[in-house]
């Protein structure tokens, strides 16, 4: 009936944005500025129906496979991130005209306080909190939200607030195209995502879109990829672990040692910034570049840097069990993430026993040689993809294949002496064996809390 009756739009996927889309159109019918909408979803029992009833009485939910006609017939589609809209049956309806956005276009049709964009293969969640926190010190009244785990949507209400921070994922960009950014960046560019993008050149067009509309756009020197190509009108700040020039970020050395610097400015001493790892410190002028654009006085971003502890699950000290301390770096989830995890966390001797494993995306994982070769004593893996991993490890070191998370970590535990760490940082999802990273980064600690109890 819907179809023949009016128009409509339809909501694809009831996850986090699925559910945060059908909340935001319900308010808009409410005011009476848009017309009626239904949610569909492939799976037979998407994870938040319950809340769909709940906040939303009344709106149709559909599951199962997708109704052709009536994603034909419908003005707008709004698909969840985790659907490919370059594959069948979206790439058609395209082709025959329908719009398909995503939940960020949708946010970015409604929300007029600045915006702050994030996005990158690694760092997004550590910088989007970092420049969330800054700007809560400076006293401002500040929405975090989006890739995060909090959708974009539900962060709008009736009081805009000073400022928005987002964490935006290739996939978000790839359906959005009205959002203009205060301030925008790619933090870095290392292969992920292989298996949906095919190839680099697909994922740097998308991680590129966040640069469109900008105003003002904020690289990495580092990485040449993260170089604004669209948006070029707009002023362009770049930050790096090297010695900045003028008005860049960067680390510049002196006699009582390694500082974050704006141009010849000295801000704060490297051992003053709490989050550890020369990764971090890109991630800290990275916040600070960002936070400068947006005008956050300096002064509270440097307290920030000096309190703030880091989130759950990156590169997270859990415990010492017979001086072997243990880290949990579950967000690891891509090659360049376990990289930066064994560099950052290296000692002058190799001392790491590595835990990896899950499903690689499609990844080659021989990037990971060298600085397992520089780094590492063992490497212990399990889950799907965890052959593919062993086969890259040099022949000198000692590779444990295991069956299951638990098993990896006792034999890393055995594998690992005083002053040793064991440091479980996947380079892979976690999808063949649990929710997601946080179920993961929990087993890991639960595991480790019950070695803890038997020593
Ligand atoms: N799915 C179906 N059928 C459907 C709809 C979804 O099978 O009809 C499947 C998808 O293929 C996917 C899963 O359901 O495997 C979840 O996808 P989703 O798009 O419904 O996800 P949401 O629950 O809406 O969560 C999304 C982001 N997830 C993805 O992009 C896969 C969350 O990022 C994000 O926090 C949330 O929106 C709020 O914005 C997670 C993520 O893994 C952390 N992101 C990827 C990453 O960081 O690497 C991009
Ligand atoms: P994202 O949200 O992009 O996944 P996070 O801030 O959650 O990024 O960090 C995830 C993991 O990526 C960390 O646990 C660490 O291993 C690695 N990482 C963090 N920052 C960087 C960086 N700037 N460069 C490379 N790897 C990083």
């Amino acid at each position: 009936s819907l179809i023949t009756s009016e128009t409509y739009s339809v909501i694809v996927g009831l996850g986090i944005s699925g559910l945060s889309c059908a909340r935001h159109l319900a308010r808009l019918q409410d005011q009476g500025k848009t017309g009626r909408f239904v949610v569909v979803d492939t799976r037979e029992n998407p994870p938040l129906d319950n809340q769909l009833k709940e906040s939303c009485p009344g709106v149709p939910l559909i599951c199962g496979e997708l109704d052709l006609e009536l994603l034909e017939g419908a003005a707008e589609i709004i698909v969840s991130p985790g659907l490919d809209t370059n594959q069948s049956p979206y790439s058609e309806l395209k082709k025959k005209g329908v719009s398909i956005v995503g939940d960020i276009e949708l946010f970015a049709r409604q929300a007029k306080a600045p915006v702050v964009a994030i996005t990158g293969s690694n760092g997004k969640s550590t910088v989007t909190t970092l420049v969330g926190e800054m700007a809560k010190t400076a006293g401002l009244n500040v929405k975090v939200g989006g890739n995060i785990g909090v959708a974009a949507l539900d962060l709008l209400g009736p009081i805009e607030p000073d400022l928005y921070v987002l964490e935006l994922s290739s996939f978000q960009l790839e359906t959005t195209d009205s959002l203009c950014p205060a301030v925008s960046t790619v933090l870095n560019l290392q292969a992920d995502h292989l298996d949906r993008y095919g190839n680099m050149v697909a994922y740097h067009t998308a991680k590129q879109k966040i640069y469109r509309n900008c105003q003002q756009s904020v690289w990495n020197k580092q990485d040449m990829l993260t170089q604004p190509l669209l948006g070029k009108e707009s002023k362009t700040v770049a930050f790096s672990t090297a010695e900045p020039d003028l008005k860049e970020f960067g680390l510049r050395q002196y006699d009582d040692g390694l500082w974050l610097c704006k141009g010849l400015t000295q801000l704060i001493a490297a051992s003053d910034v709490l989050i550890k790892g020369r990764h971090n410190l890109s991630n800290a002028l990275a916040a600070l570049a960002l936070g400068d654009a947006v005008s956050i006085p300096m002064d509270a971003m440097l307290e920030t840097l000096k309190h703030f502890k880091g989130l759950s699950h990156r590169c997270e000290w859990v415990a010492e069990i017979e001086g072997v301390q243990f880290i949990n770096d579950s967000k690891g989830t891509n090659v360049g993430a376990t990289r930066a995890a064994i560099e950052g966390l290296a000692g002058d001797a190799p001392n790491i026993v590595l835990i990896a494993g899950g499903v690689g995306k499609g990844a080659n994982f021989s990037e990971l040689t060298a600085p397992m070769t520089d780094h590492c004593k063992a490497l212990v893996v399990y889950g799907e993809d965890r052959n593919a991993i062993a086969d890259i490890a040099s022949e000198d070191m000692i590779i444990k294949v295991t069956e299951s998370l638990e098993s990896a970590v006792s034999e890393a535990k055995a594998l690992a002496n005083s002053g040793d760490i064991v440091l479980f940082s996947p380079a892979c999802a976690s999808f063949d064996m649990f929710r997601n990273f946080e179920h993961r980064g929990e087993v890991f600690s639960q595991v480790v809390a019950d070695l803890e109890r038997t020593a």
